[in-house]
């Protein structure tokens, strides 16, 4: 576990307000988001801007400012809550005189320790490569010209950064052609499963919504849920019988967040794209955040993103048990379960999303409307 890992690294955390929606939640999660990397906070620095300044994001006070506060607290570690451009990045490192990382790569290293699967380890390795790559490439061209611009180490009149960019560009691409096997393996395993007709469920929302508590409360299984930001990277599929219906397949999915990275959506297409196949998407809200609505707006931002904004949605607004809400189900203009309100710690309601499934699932199998009016009724037997 990251909590145990010996010589935890101390960081300073900076959040400036441009006047932005939802900037103190932000904040927060940023907090959340270092104690996921296994990173202890000890002290957080905020600013007010207009814009970002073009060389050190901040202004040159306040970089001065979280210097002294990350001498003060020992910190090695300076945490931006923005994302950086290579130049700011390179800057501020210089400035500070400690390590500065900004909101996209936090994210990205969260998802490295977290990597289980085979295909998820090659999608982190090649979002956190592409990242690297701009700021990598840029300082290179600082230390190319440095040294004339001719390697002196490409004997073939090659200069180093020739030969890395080589080497970066070799080890994409094989990342990228690993990916597509187990795409193609994966496509193989998914056509299987459609022609069974087995109806699917996935269960998406903001990281820590509850998604992989209430997967478990649903399939009885043991998926890692924690207080933690992407506890899940993995999809994880488990049979759900519904009484009275039969069999269904319910998937735990990687949580969303906003200003998701996009070299992460990018890597993690192939992943997410499963969810476009499933016949209904639970979408877990947590009912007892200050910033729900936010975060229904960005997952359903990244679904439209990956092409999944016309798979049916059954909305459940979980932690009733912590919002004061009382579990019960919601129906829209046509008498569809639209909102099922829940506590998947609980359990109270979950029942009612069973329901809600099997109602969905029987629409689905259900035969279509004309073959319904081709059926022979016998007005004469029915008298
Ligand atoms: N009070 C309350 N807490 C809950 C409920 N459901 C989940 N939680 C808590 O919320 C936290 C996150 O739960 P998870 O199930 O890991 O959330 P997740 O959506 O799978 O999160 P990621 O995998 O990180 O995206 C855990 O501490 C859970 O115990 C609930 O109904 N009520
Ligand atoms: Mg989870």
């Amino acid at each position: 576990m990251s909590e145990t890992r010996p010589g935890r690294d101390r960081a300073i955390l900076v959040g400036f307000d441009f006047g932005q929606q939802g900037f103190p939640e932000s904040l927060e999660e940023l907090g959340q988001l270092a104690l996921s990397a296994g990173i202890e906070p000890v002290a957080t620095i905020t600013g007010r801007r207009s814009r970002p300044d073009p060389a050190l994001y901040a202004g040159k006070g306040k970089a001065e400012e979280i210097s002294a506060a990350a001498k003060a607290h020992g910190a090695n570690l300076v945490v931006f809550n923005h994302q950086l451009s290579p130049a700011q990045e390179r800057n501020l490192n210089n400035a500070l005189g400690a390590r500065v990382v900004d909101r996209t790569a936090l994210i990205l290293d969260i998802f490295g320790q977290r990597a289980q699967s085979r295909a998820g380890k090659l999608q982190v390795e090649l979002a956190q490569l592409e990242h690297a790559s701009t700021r990598l490439v840029r300082s290179w061209t600082h230390l190319e010209r440095q040294r004339g611009g001719h390697g002196m180490m490409g004997g073939m009149g090659e200069t180093q950064l020739e030969i890395d960019r080589r080497l970066i560009g070799k080890r994409v691409k094989l990342l990228k052609d690993e990916l597509r096997k187990l795409d193609r393996q994966r496509s193989v395993q998914r056509r299987a499963r459609t022609r069974g007709g087995v109806f699917s469920a996935s269960l998406v929302g903001y990281t820590n919504a509850g998604k992989s508590t209430l997967f478990n409360a649903l399939t009885h299984a043991q998926s890692y849920a924690a207080d933690q930001l992407f506890a899940t990277l993995d999809t994880t599929s488990r049979k759900l019988y519904l009484g009275g219906f039969g069999q269904i397949v319910v998937s735990d999915t990687v949580g969303f967040i906003r200003e998701l990275p996009h070299t992460l959506v990018e890597a993690f297409r192939a992943t997410l794209e499963e969810t476009i196949r499933a016949d209904v998407l639970i979408h877990v809200v947590d009912s007892a955040s200050p910033s729900r609505a936010e975060q229904v707006a960005e997952v359903n931002a990244v679904l439209a993103e990956i092409g999944a904004s016309d798979v049916p949605q059954i909305m459940v607004w979980n932690k009733t048990d912590a919002s004061g809400l009382e579990p019960g189900v919601e129906r829209d203009e046509y008498g569809k379960i639209s909102r099922v309100r829940l506590s998947a710690r609980t359990g109270a309601g979950v029942e009612l999303l069973r329901e809600s499934l099997i109602e969905a699932a029987s629409v689905r199998n259900a035969p279509p409307a004309d073959a319904k009016n081709h059926e022979f009724q016998d007005p004469v037997a029915d008298r």
